[in-house]
């Protein structure tokens, strides 16, 4: 573990142009998730996540909604809010870039890149794409007039805007790179130096004269902020820079903390070269890491999309599953850093597999068995004399370091896995132990004590490191076993000899199992049925 204190992890701030979807959803869960593990690693957190409510779709939106802009992204920001709610999300910050706050960053910043030389006059001509938000040059627009992102028609625009000299900041980027090999996992980098570095970056146009809702700049008050500009300032905004209360900021954005911000692949030029040259140009530290993650993809391929219209709510799934089943499927079935298909019989399996007959069923049958072997109390145990039983724990804590080098990576399908592989030992444990036959012959008590006491220490253990991804079920299955306290902390993991004459609370099944042919029509209907 770092000797840093602080912890700063982002999501990219969603359009306030639609409600939310299963795409954002699965970004959200992945942070949320790396969150509550820097938490219980005993980091102090800052989990920010927010709306970007400003540009030419939302106005548009607003408009075709018979509303004004505010009223619009007021109403759309509670929902979002609403959908974080339900799915357990635990952030810090939620920051809305239409607030005075965050504008008045945004002003400021331009102010002191005016005042600086990093921002010039010059005039614009380039391809559009309003869906995207995102000037193209020619070459990236191809003959068709395309937008690479989104492939949609893309038009024509000139206007005089401001430019911010990002040539300027080209080498010191690339020396950051370098410097820094850490900061964009899993290659994502090298795309991006390819296509848009290696053959000259331009300055960028960073604002836009023909729109009125955005945030307005003081020195030319007819050309507001580009959206994209105004949207990855959040990441400081939030934190207070450049405002009375910086409190947070001096303790984030320091060199004692941690950063670590997630953006999906479409935005990956956004976060790796643009956002740490404006860093750059404000004289401010970058951050550790940009994880760029894949995409949910409908099962013909295509990015599941607000603007396409092709993907569901979290909110039924939610409803119909719990949130905990939601998340799980999501993290450990579509691998952190690369696409995956949301598809109604994976959801099934996955579930079924991993939380309904590994991690549920170890949690009933061992708590079943304490109660009729030994009344409900976890027998007394100091050490493990079984060669089944000291085995099981090496294995355990071995799969407690991978889970650690997984998750201090970002990795949480891995962490996942390595989770429930405690779960799915202790499984394999009790078959080899056969309680049921120990029970029945007195010369074995000593045994049978040792593999309930075991069963019961191997459910706890995985039930901590379960509790990033089972936000509500990882406390149940704790509270069934009636540990309180330490005995519930990560701090504990490896401590294996506190459970002795613990009486087990109340129990009942964890996850209901999944009736493949009933929720194989539903989940059909809620995935497939967008994309028809
Ligand atoms: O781009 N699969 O907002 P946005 C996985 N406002 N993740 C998905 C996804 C999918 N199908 N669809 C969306 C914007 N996401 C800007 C960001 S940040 C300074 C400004 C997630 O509403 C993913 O994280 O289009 C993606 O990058 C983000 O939502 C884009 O959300």
């Amino acid at each position: 573990m770092s000797d840093k204190k602080y912890f700063y992890i982002t999501t990219p701030i969603y359009y306030a142009s639609a409600n939310l979807h299963i795409g954002h959803a699965y970004c959200e869960t992945i942070t949320d998730t790396i969150a509550r593990y820097k938490r219980l690693r005993g980091y102090e957190v800052f989990f920010l996540t927010g709306a970007d409510e400003h540009g030419e779709k939302i106005a548009k939106n607003a408009a075709k909604a018979n509303t004004d802009p505010q009223s619009f992204v007021d109403e759309i920001a509670e929902n979002f809010k609403r959908v974080w709610s339900a799915m357990g999300i635990t952030y810090n910050g939620f920051i809305r870039t239409t607030s005075p706050k965050h504008m008045e960053v945004v002003q400021k910043v331009f102010t002191k890149l005016l005042e600086q030389g990093d921002i010039y006059l010059g005039e614009y001509e380039g391809w559009y794409c309003t869906p995207c938000e995102a000037f193209w040059t020619s070459t990236q627009v191809g003959e068709n007039h395309i937008c690479p992102d989104c492939g949609r028609e893309v038009h024509k625009e000139k206007q005089k805007a401001y430019f911010l000299n990002c040539k300027k900041y080209v080498p010191a980027l690339l020396d950051f790179y370098k410097s820094h090999p850490d900061f964009v996992p899993n290659g994502k980098l090298n795309e991006m130096i390819n296509t848009f570095i290696k053959p000259g970056l331009e300055d960028l146009c960073i604002t836009r004269s023909e729109l009125s809702w955005g945030v307005p700049i003081k020195e030319d008050p007819k050309q507001v902020v580009y959206v994209w500009i105004d949207a990855l300032l959040n990441y400081i905004s939030a934190l207070g820079y450049l405002s009375d209360d910086d409190s947070l900021f001096k303790k984030f954005w320091s060199d004692e903390s941690v950063i670590v911000q997630f953006a999906g692949r479409e935005i990956n030029r956004f976060h790796t070269i643009y956002w740490p040259i404006l860093l750059l140009a404000l004289g401010l530290r970058l951050p550790d890491t940009i994880y760029v993650h894949g995409m949910l993809l409908t099962r013909s391929g295509v990015k599941l999309s607000k603007s396409l219209g092709n993907a569901p709510s979290p909110l039924p799934l939610i409803e119909r599953y719990s949130v905990d089943a939601l998340r799980y499927y999501m993290v450990s079935e579509v691998k952190v850093g690369e696409d995956g298909t949301f598809t109604p019989t994976q959801f099934i399996n996955r579930i079924n597999s991993d939380l309904v007959n590994s991690y549920g069923n170890l949690l009933n049958r061992s708590l079943a068995m304490v109660k009729k072997y030994f009344n409900g109390i976890v027998p007394e145990i100091k050490e493990f004399k079984d060669p089944n039983t000291i085995k099981l724990f090496e294995d355990i804590d071995l799969a407690i370091e991978n889970y650690q080098l997984s998750m201090d990576k970002y990795n949480v399908t891995e962490g996942a896995y390595h989770a429930i592989s405690i779960a799915n030992l202790a499984n394999k444990y009790v078959d080899t132990m056969a309680p049921w036959a120990l029970s029945k012959d007195p010369s074995k008590l000593e045994a049978l004590k040792e593999t309930m006491y075991a069963l019961c220490e191997a459910i706890r253990v995985a039930s901590i490191a379960l509790k990033p991804f089972l936000v509500t079920k990882a406390d149940d299955a704790l509270s069934q076993l009636n540990v309180k306290g330490e005995l519930t902390e990560y701090s504990s993991i490896k401590s294996h000899f506190g459970l002795s004459n613990i009486e087990i609370g109340e129990t009942h099944t964890l996850f209901p199992r999944l009736n493949v042919n009933d929720e194989q029509a539903f989940l059909t209907e809620l995935i497939d049925g967008k994309t028809k």
